[in-house]
């Protein structure tokens, strides 16, 4: 198996501590997978799937407490609660541990331990790191399966003597003997744990069995966790997509974009562009790793091998990528059962069926029902390389070199369709910014007010915040200004006065890459504003839009009166960071306010 000794004897410990049953080492192989998949059917916890609709997919639905990430029992558990910084839980290590060593002892009985030795990246690659998950779930190993490498060929990797991140993950729910084991088995909130130790690079959760909660190679490690590496090691994590761009003259440049949760990441990385002669390629959905590569250049990675993508929202019409992504070998959780047991949710493109299922296991009638049938943040995994429009560089061991880096959030108004900043600064000092407005559907007496999420980490920094800023700072220093990606921030979230959306989005934000793409070669003409510089109408390519000239001038314009505002926003918001706050950020701030004015 292994002669690693650091992991055998965190193996045993482990083992001391959670006492299972029995112990499982993945070695990753179909066989594994497939008595996995045959054993949770047996148990009654995963629906096999029409075998014509939907060959190799399984449907898993959670307990009704445990459906998606939870911050307020996420922490950052540095040394130095200063380190955690303004927006992250923290608890002393040393105190979190004795909590939570009382909840792992004996809190594997009746179970099986898995452990699953993973790669985030390409097995073997010098950008590549690795982990290894031991879990009480089998639900987790048949998920780390799809969006990681797991497996004996990472032990290869690993070696003797070689580094990995350990992240032990329970449901914590022991069973005494002859005690009934539920379909989801978790803790009660209160129990539940999220946590990181990132001086010595540890990952522990407990409680939860859903998505970032439980498969830890994903946000725990390949953020929070690789962000303080990134930090250390001088190169960066991020919440980022990663795409490949094609002209008709088939020149081909790689962008990146960061976008928070819910923005649209999957759908802008699958695009299907709507202006002739263009190819857009994917490389990865959700996060990025980039280092300098010999040519001073920023390459990226995408340390994951699967898509874990929210269901409800995604049809043939918004993303017909991921619908075919999903045809076969894709795991769902919590989507409706239609009564030919395929599955269904809320915007997958057409009516519901008159019966179903729902994500709750209960019947749900199209005539009467009031709930939605899928949950809303509902789940397919799917392996990234059943991607019609995967690129082949997906999988490339030096990574992809980055051009131009997006970056937005959710404004509906103020901030335009599309802004190119004028420095590497700037675009940090954008990026620190990001965010997106509250509305009616959240806290009332806040309607309008800004919700700051910089680069899309807020939810997934490792480390103090204002320390990140003076990271991507830094990273500016590294090589020359021409070899830096350039930095965009995008909107396509502008409303007009009767609130709809101006901009169609999906496969039409194709002409604001377009845009970006020449901007990169110096082909298309923008003009210099306070906020940076814009798009003239009319080097956009809008050819067969339907949106009127006005409109789109409307979305291309500096309201000064707005960014006034904005500006003293953004200067309250900036006081949170204290004396961690960049000197070259206040400057931007400075600058901007006076360029408002002049
Ligand atoms: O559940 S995950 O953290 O993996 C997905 C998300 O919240 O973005
Ligand atoms: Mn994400």
């Amino acid at each position: 198996m292994t002669d690693n000794k650091k992991l055998i004897s965190w193996v045993n410990e482990i083992q001391e501590l959670c006492q299972p049953d029995n112990i499982h080492w993945c070695d990753g192989s179909d066989l594994e997978y497939n008595s996995m998949i045959t054993a949770a059917v047996e148990k009654g916890i995963a629906i096999p799937l029409n075998p014509e609709k939907r060959p190799g997919c399984y449907l898993f639905r959670s307990h009704p407490s445990d459906v998606a990430r939870v911050e307020k029992r996420t922490f950052i558990s540095s040394k130095n609660k200063s380190d955690a910084g303004p927006t992250n839980n923290w608890i002393d290590p040393t105190e979190l541990k004795k909590t939570m060593s009382t909840l792992y002892s004996g809190c594997m009985h009746g179970r099986t331990m898995y452990v699953i030795p993973f790669s985030m990246g390409p097995v073997g690659s010098p950008l590549s790191k690795i982990g290894v998950e031991i879990t009480d779930s089998p639900y987790v190993v048949i998920n780390m399966r799809i969006m990681t490498r797991i497996g004996t060929k990472v032990l290869d990797v690993l070696g003797s003597e070689g580094e990995f991140v350990p992240c032990l993950h329970s449901v914590g729910y022991p069973l005494s003997p002859g005690q009934f084991d539920p379909e989801w088995p978790c803790a009660p909130m209160e129990q539940k744990y999220i946590s990181h130790f990132t001086d010595e690079r540890l990952i522990w959760s407990y409680g939860s069995g859903y998505g970032g909660n439980a498969l830890l190679g994903k946000k725990c490690f390949a953020l929070r966790i690789a962000s303080v590496q990134a930090r250390d090691e001088g190169w960066m994590a991020e919440h980022m997509l990663i795409l490949k761009i094609t002209s008709p003259e088939g020149v081909s440049k790689y962008i990146t974009g960061a976008f928070p949760s819910a923005c649209g990441k999957t759908n802008l990385a699958m695009l299907v562009p709507t202006i002739p002669g263009w190819k857009v390629e994917t490389v990865g959905d959700d996060i990025a790793w980039m280092r300098f590569g010999k040519d001073g250049r920023l390459y990226a990675i995408n340390p994951e091998a699967g898509f874990f993508g929210v269901a409800p929202g995604t049809s043939y019409q918004s993303n017909p990528n991921a619908m075919a992504c999903v045809e076969k070998n894709t795991i769902f959780t919590n989507v409706a059962l239609t009564d030919d047991d395929d599955v269904w949710w809320e915007g997958i493109g057409y009516e519901a069926p008159d019966h179903l299922i729902d994500w709750k296991g209960n019947d749900w009638y199209k005539a009467t029902s009031t709930e939605p049938a899928a949950h809303p943040n509902s789940r397919f995994t799917t392996p990234a390389s059943q991607c019609p429009v995967i690129s082949p560089d997906w999988i490339a061991e030096d990574g992809v070199p980055i051009s131009a880096i997006l970056i937005g959030g959710r404004r509906p108004s103020t901030i335009p369709l599309v802004n190119e900043s004028f420095s590497w600064n700037h675009g940090v000092f954008l990026g620190s910014i990001m965010g997106s407005e509250i509305t009616a559907a959240t806290i009332s007496d806040q309607i309008g007010k800004v919700r700051r999420d910089p680069f899309a980490m807020l939810p997934f920094m490792g480390y103090h915040i204002g320390d990140y800023f003076s990271h991507w700072l830094d990273i500016g220093k590294k090589t020359s200004v021409d070899k830096l990606p350039r930095i965009y921030n995008v909107n396509w979230f502008r409303k007009n006065p009767e609130g709809k959306f101006i901009w169609p989005g999906y496969g039409e934000n194709s002409r604001i890459l377009k845009w970006v793409f020449e901007r990169i070669d110096g082909k298309a003409e923008a003009i210099k504003t306070p906020i940076g510089n814009l798009p003239t109408v009319d080097s956009l390519d809008l050819g067969g839009l339907n949106v009127s000239k006005s409109e789109i001038a409307d979305i291309l314009s500096v309201d000064k009166d707005k960014w006034i505002k904005e500006a003293e926003d953004i200067g309250n918001y900036y006081q949170i960071f204290e004396d961690k706050l960049p000197i070259e950020l206040a400057n931007e701030l400075d600058s901007l306010k006076k360029r408002l004015v002049e």
